[in-house]
């Protein structure tokens, strides 16, 4: 089969995405072209490609998701592939077409292939054929309430009711009680109908308290697919991933075996080509169940990066170019742990609501083992259209305790000022002894929401720390005074310097 290098991509999407894959664009030598709205002319993004194109007002259905107006873009200046990010067109198989149709290579899975997983039934049936594990329920649409019934009659209650072409959380009901279920089933489907212009609805029986765990597939052209190991995903709140981790704390090596092969069976039977994720949930027994499959590159992509050793936008572009895998199954292992914390621009303290507004402040945690994916800057202003994620702080360790220690220190470390930020919270979760033990369910966050919003402990001397800085800041000051004034103040600063080296010394 033929390979056509990329010499130039037109990167779909704004934010630490965009900012993610230039970097591996430019590592390749690859040209770029960022697009953005309105609110995103001064953003990150714009200066961090080659080129940067206007493409519309700033609420994204009039720029970012206008499909044609990229695509126009895309031409006009000799973008041979277009990389569309996560959210906004990435799951969009009519974008993946239209690409196709224009020869632009979509960096991502074929039209069908997005559209096979989109239909959550479909996807199901696909599973169940491959010999992937699926939760007990229908395959096929539910046809009449007499149906519904009989149904779950048979798997007993409780059951979820789900949309077809929900995902994500949308679209679903938990039914608990024989009296609630035509009007769940009834709920389900005009919520559907209105939501996704589409009411079929399945039903399966309801995993009390699961884990989330997905793995990580590359697929090439020829046929080679591969998984690169879990992640465990379950501390979410709202269907809204918190912190990530991987490995698996609950994890064995040979349910991972077996998970593995049956990621790769699911890619597999669904055509696929690309990066893609196969979600799975998890009871405490370790019995695990396709859920969905994410036709994209996700938002907690780096800690498989950390751990695992691959690029995966690099592999992303490689394969959309037409080569094989440069690895096979038994070249992939798992080196250490990483944990990731995605920080939002958002009161914690006020029901978790979106904090847009001017970074006045930012200091990012450096150091052996971190990573720090953002976009903002001191003076940028963080625009109300879109998602509030600020950064994803990615940090790695040797082991799971030592990776815990490295974020809490980083978390520490990291600081914004001018919005409010969920940093604090992450720091609680660092310190939840749920979390540290390890073996978390989808409900930690509501299970331990009093911990959590207390004030984090401090890693460190509270009290000599607020000394400290009062001694930086006066010796600070007085530097400025003495370039300008009597010498005789500059004594002062030496007795705050040894009471500063002796509280220094004392910290923990
Ligand atoms: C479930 C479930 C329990 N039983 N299905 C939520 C998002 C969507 N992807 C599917 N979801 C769930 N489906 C059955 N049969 C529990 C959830 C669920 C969940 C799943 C993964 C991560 C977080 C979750 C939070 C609440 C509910």
């Amino acid at each position: 089969m033929e390979i056509k290098p990329i010499k130039k991509v037109l990167i779909a999407n704004r934010g630490e995405i965009a900012v993610r894959i230039i970097r591996s664009c430019r590592e390749m030598g690859i040209h770029t072209v960022a697009v953005f709205s309105d609110a995103d002319r001064t953003a990150m993004h714009v200066r961090y490609a080659g080129e940067a194109f206007h493409i519309g007002p700033s609420p994204s259905n009039e720029s970012y998701l206008k499909m044609e107006k990229i695509l126009e873009v895309a031409k006009q200046c000799g973008a041979d592939a277009i990389h569309p990010g996560y959210g906004f067109l990435s799951e969009n198989a009519e974008f993946s077409r239209r690409c196709q149709e224009e020869g632009i290579i979509f960096i991502g899975p074929s039209p069908e292939a997005i559209l096979g997983m989109g239909d959550k039934i479909t996807a199901r049936r696909t599973m169940i054929k491959a010999g992937v594990p699926v939760v007990p329920g229908t395959s096929e649409a539910v046809s009449s309430e007499e149906e519904a019934l009989e149904t779950i009659r048979q798997i007993g209650l409780p059951v979820m009711i789900k949309a077809s072409a929900g995902g994500g959380g949308k679209g679903m009901r938990l039914v608990k009680e024989e009296s609630k279920i035509l009007s769940s089933l009834r709920g389900a489907r005009s919520e559907a109908k209105t939501a996704f212009g589409n009411d079929a609805v399945y039903i399966e029986k309801y995993i009390d308290s699961p884990h989330h765990i997905e793995f990580q597939i590359l697929a090439d052209r020829l046929g080679n697919t591969v998984h690169l190991f879990e992640r465990e995903c379950s501390v979410q709140r709202r269907h809204q991933k918190v912190v990530e981790e991987t490995p698996s704390p609950i994890m064995n090596p040979e349910v991972r075996a077996r998970m593995g092969a049956d990621a790769v069976a699911a890619a597999k039977a669904a055509n696929y080509e690309g990066a893609g994720t196969i979600e799975f949930i998890m009871d405490d027994n370790l019995n695990y169940y396709f859920l969905e499959m994410n036709t994209r590159l996700q938002v907690e992509h780096p800690i498989t990066e950390r751990v695992v050793g691959v690029d995966l936008v690099r592999e992303q572009i490689r394969i959309a170019e037409g080569n094989p895998l440069p690895f096979t199954q038994d070249d992939l292992h798992q080196n250490g742990h990483a944990i990731e914390c995605r920080v939002y621009a958002e009161d914690t303290d006020n029901n978790f609501m979106p904090n847009p507004g001017t970074i006045t402040h930012i200091t990012e945690p450096l150091g052996f083992g971190v990573r720090c994916d953002g976009y903002v800057y001191e003076g940028y202003t963080i625009p109300i259209y879109y998602d509030p994620m600020i950064s994803k702080l990615i940090v790695w360790g040797k082991t799971r305790e030592e990776a815990i220690e490295r974020m809490r220190r980083s978390l520490y470390e990291y600081k914004i000022s001018g919005v409010k930020t969920s940093i604090k919270f992450l720091e609680r979760i660092m310190e939840a002894p749920a979390f540290r033990k390890g073996g978390y369910n989808t409900h930690f966050i509501e299970d331990n929401i009093k911990f959590l919003m207390a004030e984090p402990e401090c890693a460190f001397e509270c009290e000599d720390l607020a000394l400290i800085a009062a001694y930086v800041e006066y010796t600070t000051s007085l530097r400025e005074i003495e370039q300008t004034m009597s010498p005789v103040s500059s004594h002062a600063g030496k007795e705050w310097k040894d009471y500063g080296r002796r509280i220094a010394t004392r910290r923990i």
